[in-house]
């Protein structure tokens, strides 16, 4: 093993030096992010430092005299298994930086367990949902906190860390739609005195039984299978039928609905304006949280139900969808509205229900707050705020409701956010 120590790079305001260490014959496999061909190999070393999720590189010399080199998002330090003999190659991997003023550079490296070493902080993105402050406390328990954010390089970082949640959720499943029903969703109208409001400490769509209820741009059902979930809460007495989403467009229609005769219910009307049901089971609780999901196969031609993550029923789908028009109130609570394109398996349904890649993900929690006095952002570590990445317009505070802080995954900026709902979340730990 040797070590090539890279000299201060010019920068605009200095210099900044990296040291890494260079393994011959060998290369990190299976970790390939991109490839970039140049002059030398100092060069694909200072590509790597300035991308983000690059923890070592892969350096091949060609006959021209120029170089291709691997950029890996992770290291030997995290997968050593992974570092196989290969002719020609030469593995590098940073060890130190130096010189370096805010801003300019920081060391970082991939390390076993899902951790990242970046600066003087390790940093973990838990991808399991909790409010903020059972966030906090999940961090807590491991001998760390919420992230604390105080650098453009170390907010973009975490921002690239997210983007590799999301692109395995929306790919693997084909989210249709997911509403939260907390008052964030632009998209949701409350019609005939719908409101939001707190319900055991969450934000939830609610609905009194008298006519009150919520639209949402129109989904196409016609030809696919489809899967529709939703956290409900009935309240006494319970209206007949509480419906918890319904496709009204013609000419196709179907119903899910909370209680038929305190039972689930998933089916269509036919053009009669009589209820054809697919599937009627189940026992829904009144007064309690529960979950629900149904599940439209069109091409087992079955219908199936889930209630909190067991299935109760699967039935034979045979008679068509007919058009016709009918409202039916809900009386209490909704929250957590997803529809997927395709049907889901048992198996993904009664694994986890809320597992986080069956789910698209908005933002994660970091530390930030003004849980304490309104409007005073903090970080639970009580450092200063002295780098912020708001999203334009934020924080708003809307509903007099938003004392913590989400990162977005798009854009890696911030949004204050009701402390209630539940976000997968990144913890810090000092080294
Ligand atoms: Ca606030
Ligand atoms: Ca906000």
């Amino acid at each position: 093993m040797k070590w090539i120590v890279l000299l201060c790079l010019p920068f605009v305001a200095g210099c900044r030096m990296t040291k890494f260490i260079k393994q011959e014959g060998v290369a990190l496999e299976n970790h390939v992010i991109t490839t970039v061909t140049a002059t030398e190999p100092v060069k694909c070393s200072w590509d790597c430092v300035d991308t983000p999720l690059c923890f070592s590189v892969n350096v091949k010399r060609l006959q021209t005299g120029s170089v291709t080199c691997e950029l890996n998002n992770s290291s030997k330090t995290a997968d050593p298994q992974d570092l196989m003999p290969r002719a020609g190659s030469q593995y590098q991997q940073m060890m130190e930086v130096d010189h370096c003023t805010v801003g300019e550079c920081i060391y970082k490296d991939a390390l076993p367990d899902g951790w990242y070493k970046f600066g003087s902080k390790l940093i973990k993105l838990f991808p399991e949902r909790r409010t903020w402050e059972q966030a906090r406390q999940s961090c807590q328990l491991i001998g760390g906190e919420l992230v604390s954010i105080n650098r453009e390089d170390e907010n973009e970082f975490i921002s690239h860390l997210l983007g590799q949640i999301k692109t395995k959720g929306k790919d693997s499943n084909q989210i249709i739609a997911h509403w939260i029903l907390d008052g964030t969703d632009s998209d949701v109208s409350l019609i005939n005195g719908a409101t939001y409001e707190e319900e055991d400490g969450v934000k939830s769509l609610y609905l009194s039984g008298s006519g009150a209820y919520a639209t949402t741009p129109a989904v196409d059902f016609g030809k696919t299978s489809f899967t529709i979930a939703s956290w409900v809460k009935l309240q006494n007495p319970v209206n007949d039928q509480s419906v918890i989403y319904s496709d009204w467009v013609n000419p196709r229609i179907f119903l899910f609905s909370a209680s038929w005769y305190t039972r689930l219910l998933f089916g269509a009307f036919n053009e009669k304006d009589e209820l054809k049901p697919w599937i009627i089971e189940g026992s829904p609780p009144i007064g309690n949280w529960f979950h629900v999901t149904g599940v439209l196969d069109r091409n087992g031609s079955e219908a199936r139900l889930f209630l909190n993550g067991k299935k109760i029923g699967i039935d034979p789908v045979q008679s068509d969808w007919w058009d016709a028009s009918h409202t039916y109130a809900l009386r209490g609570y909704l929250r957590d509205l997803m529809i997927i394109g395709r049907a889901l398996t048992d198996e993904e349904l009664t694994n986890n229900i809320t597992d986080p890649n069956n789910e698209p993900l908005d933002g994660v929690w970091i530390g930030l707050n003004d849980v304490t006095t309104e409007g005073a952002f903090r970080w639970p570590d009580d450092t200063h705020v002295t780098y912020t990445k708001w999203a334009s317009n934020q924080p708003d505070n809307q509903y007099d409701y938003q004392d913590c802080v989400e990162m977005t995954v798009d854009e890696g900026t911030w949004d204050d956010t009701s402390c209630g709902r539940q976000l997968p979340f990144v913890c810090e730990k000092k080294t």
